[in-house]
């Protein structure tokens, strides 16, 4: 076989789209020449931490929009991948929640069974990428920043797994110019000890604005304000945390509400969440969608409706993570390889698009939206030679989270669930999460 893939990206969803290609290579197959370019010189994504923001050290824009203290959001049951069970990865079954740096070294586990990591160039920005009509093929443009030189290759496809919670979403409310504070995105937000003793406002009713809040009061903040534009997160928060309606405007260091009151405020963290960005894609080639379970412009939410030979990787807004990116991953090597069909029609593309858009919109509710995303999960993975499992009881999994949240929001991470790859139950954490002030991997695993 002499065609050649350039993967964009070496997060969770191109190292995704690596193992399927190696798994296939694995059972015999014989698979295309496999390039993965990663602009970062470590792979994991936005899980590779780094306390830069801004520009990291080649002046490319900073990737990395996590933080210090993080620990996962939703329940590690939920995301296991069906071909490497964290009980494979750390001999034994560990806590639901685990802090980032157990994640990174879960990830890397993977990747470094399966060998992969010389399919990847590091400090490899992609820069452009044209699609030739005549010769059916793409020409990519990289710039190696270690030897700073740039060249062009060409690929029969290109699979982009770029990510898309990197490029900050950074409105302006009147006075900004002129507060008396730091005003700062989630992405740049690095570090909670930094607002220890102050009162913080933060902008956004997600999961940014609740996980960041969180961080902020566990830390010592004196007071947490979250400010919705539409709806209130609605937890029953500490006592020294209150849900405001719409941001005004901020006067020297006082934020004024929809609803005509004020809080004096010493910082601000806009959790306002983040764009799709493609800065090195020309119109014909560019992903323009929402934030949303069904994006637009994608067939079974991976192939490109404009260009079927372009796939992108984890574009969707995310109840499941790594295991949607794997069972992406496996159907889109299952097209290269010929083994999947894509319909040639490009009104079969577009119809498959449309309701994916339509059955999303039929319902607001949370159960709703988790089913669905399950759904799609399911649908991926019937067509291809990814294990199967229980995705249903993921499902649950995350209906149980849900429950948990809205009981305790400071305490849902102490909860423990049934892993649906190895059906074993995950220990209870040794320490509450809002007593754990070390994140680290050796504290995580003490037993
Ligand atoms: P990314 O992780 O964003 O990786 C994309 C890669 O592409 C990066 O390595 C980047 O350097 C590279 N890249 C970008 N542009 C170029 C270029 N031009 N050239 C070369 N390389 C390029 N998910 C969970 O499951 N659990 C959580 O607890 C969780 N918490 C999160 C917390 C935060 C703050 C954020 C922002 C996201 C969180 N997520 C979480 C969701 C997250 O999107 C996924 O876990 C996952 O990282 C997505 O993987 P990805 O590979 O699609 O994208
Ligand atoms: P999300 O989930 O996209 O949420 C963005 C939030 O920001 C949402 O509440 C928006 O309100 C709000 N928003 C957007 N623009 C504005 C303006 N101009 N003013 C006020 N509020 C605004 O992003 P997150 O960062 O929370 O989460 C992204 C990922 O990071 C997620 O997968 C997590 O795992 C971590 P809206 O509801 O649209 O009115």
């Amino acid at each position: 076989m002499t065609k050649r893939v350039a993967i964009i990206g070496a997060g969770p969803s191109g190292l995704a789209q690596l193992r399927a290609f190696q798994s296939a290579a694995q059972k015999g197959a014989e698979i295309p020449e496999v390039v993965c370019f990663e602009k970062q010189s470590d792979w994991g994504g936005l899980w590779n931490y780094t306390w830069r923001t801004g520009v990291d050290e080649n002046g490319e824009p900073v990737h990395c929009s996590m933080y210090r203290y993080l620990w996962t959001n939703g329940p590690k049951e939920g995301l296991e991948f069906a071909d490497y069970s964290f009980e494979e990865h750390f001999g034994k079954q560990i806590a639901s929640y685990p802090p980032r740096a157990v994640m990174v070294d879960y990830i890397e586990g993977r990747v470094n069974k399966a060998g992969v990591r010389d399919w990847i160039r590091f400090n490899s920005v992609i820069r452009f990428v044209e699609y030739d009509r005549d010769a059916d093929d793409f020409t990519v443009t990289v710039h190696d920043m270690a030897k700073d030189h740039v060249y062009k290759e060409r690929f029969d496809h290109v699979i982009v797994a770029s990510g898309h919670f990197s490029s900050p979403n950074v409105p302006e409310y009147p006075g900004f110019a002129d507060f008396h504070g730091r005003i700062v995105h989630a992405h740049d937000f690095r570090d909670a000890r930094e607002f220890e003793g102050q009162d913080v406002l933060l902008l956004g009713s997600s999961y940014s604005a609740e996980d960041i809040g969180s961080q902020c009061w566990k830390y010592g903040a004196k007071t947490v304000t979250t400010s919705y534009r539409s709806a209130p997160m609605g937890f029953k928060w500490p006592d020294n945390w209150e849900e405001k309606p719409a941001l005004l405007k901020v006067e020297d260091k006082t934020a004024y509400f929809a609803d005509g009151t004020s809080k004096k405020i010493d910082a601000i963290i806009l959790c306002t969440g983040y764009k799709h960005y493609f800065p090195f894609l020309p119109d014909d080639l560019r992903l323009k969608t929402k934030n949303r379970l069904a994006t637009a412009d994608l067939y079974k939410g991976v192939v490109y409706v404009h260009n079927p030979k372009l796939f992108y990787l984890g574009m969707q807004d995310q109840w499941f993570t790594f295991n949607m990116f794997d069972a992406q991953a496996w159907y889109v090597r299952d097209i290269i390889l010929g083994r999947i069909e894509v319909p040639a029609d490009k009104q079969v593309l577009m119809a498959d698009v449309a309701e994916r858009e339509a059955r999303e919109e039929a319902s607001d509710d949370v159960k709703y939206a988790i089913k669905y995303q399950g759904a799609y999960v399911k649908e991926l993975i019937a067509d291809t030679d990814y294990p199967s499992f229980d995705v249903d009881g993921a499902c649950e999994a995350f209906f149980e989270w849900k429950h948990h949240k809205a009981d305790d929001i400071m305490a849902f991470r102490n909860h423990s669930y049934k892993s649906v790859i190895t059906g074993t139950m995950a220990e209870p954490h040794h320490t509450p999460w809002k007593d754990a002030l070390d994140d680290s991997m050796e504290a995580y695993l003490r037993a």
